[in-house]
């Protein structure tokens, strides 16, 4: 019998992860609340999701007796630990999770989790690629907007559970013991729900503290945040880095478990077992370095995995990339339009920008601020952008950071910033979504305004 057969269970917020943890806990057996600050008719998709379900609403407000009275809390990522109601429950000793815990602690199957700041769900989606190509079958799932609980009420059987997890998802982890855990890099972001980047550093590094002695850790060298955590957990390291390991020093050369990229040799030199393999990078579509950092993120994971390397050799030349991530849209009148509507923080607007080496770059950036600081943008905006258009509840703020690099227009909607972005271009201009601020000032999500903005370009 399940142990939450019986058990009043308060589900906070009713997006993906809420419905996901409501079916998972009705099919349970609990008496499940659900509660969240929107009103019903805002809900209704995930209203119309569990309409078979037999669940308590309370919407369009939280109530404290709900949360003190509850047998167990379950939280969306979306949700603060530290908003009023939750911290009244843990006064209460009310026990609190989240879905990323129940589906950790029911899911059987080798668990490979990827976190970092950026580059997680191009490396996530590459590495159930690979397993595919080498004829296993992944269950790919978490913030990449499939609900990892899923997996678990659906009884599915895969032979490997990929997970992209945020810092949000990681905040309450006790119970998941990654197979090979990946971290990709650490930079500024959430700094509206985060105090300080140490804060949303030591919520990150829980999945490396999760790891146990026979976990896989695959860690960026290259960034000076994540090579630090090495110390900070059991696993076994395996790097990845875009330097020559020989370069750096005789030692590190010596142990060196990992990948590193040739840029000369066009190649990913991959050191397992002592022995080196060559993963030519010819084929591979994606542009920018930070796309290699991904590659190598996936192939060590591959490797420690035991995936054939012909596996990975088909998937670098195959993989098209993912959507809203320097997502090719179109060419209309030799203008080249990309979607990177993902690149909701500072530092994927700067890799985004790194990634056009020559032609000149029409930005369109804004959105909804998340207490960053965008001047760091200016110096690659002087240098990129012939033009850049800012919109949304942040256009002040960004215009202020980086108006004065570049030729700069505040617009009140999308389809002006489209039309105008247009307007300005001439052949082999780039016309780039890169908004550095999330969607939710405007859109639902990130995809709803990466499939706008794909749909008025193809109205051009
Ligand atoms: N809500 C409350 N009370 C609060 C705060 C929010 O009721 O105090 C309600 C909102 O009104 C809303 C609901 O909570 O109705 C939304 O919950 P949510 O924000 O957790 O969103 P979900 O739809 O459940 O999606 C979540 C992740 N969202 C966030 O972390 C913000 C999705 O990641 C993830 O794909 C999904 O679970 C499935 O695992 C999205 C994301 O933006 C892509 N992630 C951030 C990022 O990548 O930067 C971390």
């Amino acid at each position: 019998m399940s142990k939450y057969k019986g058990k009043r269970v308060l589900v906070v917020g009713f997006g993906l992860s809420g419905v996901a943890v409501a079916r998972y806990m009705s099919k349970q057996g609990a008496k499940v609340m659900v509660t969240d600050m929107k009103q019903k008719t805002e809900l209704m998709e995930s209203v119309n999701a569990c309409e078979d379900l037999k669940l308590e609403y309370e919407l369009g407000r939280h109530n404290s007796k709900s949360f003190t009275t509850a047998e167990l809390i379950v939280v969306s990522p979306g949700v603060p630990l530290n908003s009023k109601p939750i911290e009244e429950a843990i006064e209460a000793r009310v026990p609190i999770t989240n879905e990323i815990e129940l589906a950790a602690s029911a899911i059987k199957e080798p668990l490979i989790a990827v976190t970092g700041t950026n580059g997680k769900t191009t490396t996530t989606t590459l590495i159930g690629e690979i397993l595919k190509a080498d004829g296993k079958l992944p269950y790919v799932g978490g913030n990449i907007g499939k609900p990892l609980l899923d997996y678990v009420t659906d009884g599915q059987k895969a032979n490997y559970v990929v997970a992209e997890l945020s810092s949000f998802q990681l905040e309450l982890t006790q119970r998941l013991i990654p197979a090979v855990a990946v971290f990709t890099n650490l930079e500024e972001d959430h700094l509206d729900r985060y105090p300080d980047m140490h804060s949303y550093s030591q919520a990150k590094k829980k999945l490396l503290q999760a790891c146990d002695r026979n976990s896989f850790v695959v860690l960026n060298y290259d960034d000076a945040n994540v090579a630090a955590f090495a110390q900070e957990t059991p696993g076994k390291i395996m790097w990845f880095t875009k330097k020559n390991p020989l370069t750096v020093s005789g030692e590190f050369a010596e142990n060196f478990v990992g990948a590193y990229f040739d840029a000369a040799g066009k190649r990913i030199v991959a050191k397992i077992n002592g022995k080196e393999e060559i993963y030519s990078t010819v084929d591979f579509r994606l542009f920018g370095d930070h796309n290699k950092e991904n590659l190598m993120a996936a192939i060590c994971t591959a490797r420690a995995i035991g995936v054939n390397p012909a596996a990975i050799q088909h998937v670098i030349g195959a993989f098209k990339g993912v959507a809203h991530r320097l997502e090719f849209v179109r060419k209309k009148d030799g203008v080249y339009f990309f979607n990177d509507s993902k690149g909701t923080n500072v530092m994927s607007v700067q890799r985004s920008l790194s990634s056009f080496l020559h032609s000149p770059v029409i930005l369109i950036a804004g959105g909804k601020d998340k207490n960053q600081d965008f001047s760091p943008l200016a110096e690659l905006v002087k240098k990129k952008c012939k033009v850049v258009i800012v919109l949304g509840e942040a256009k002040e703020k960004v215009n202020r950071a980086i108006g004065d690099y570049a030729e700069t227009y505040l617009v009140g909607t999308f389809e002006e910033a489209v039309l105008l972005a247009f307007q300005k271009s001439r052949s082999g201009d780039v016309v780039l979504l890169s908004p550095g601020c999330a969607s939710y000032d405007m859109f639902r999500n990130y995809e709803e305004r990466g499939d706008y903005f794909k749909k008025l370009v193809n109205q051009l």
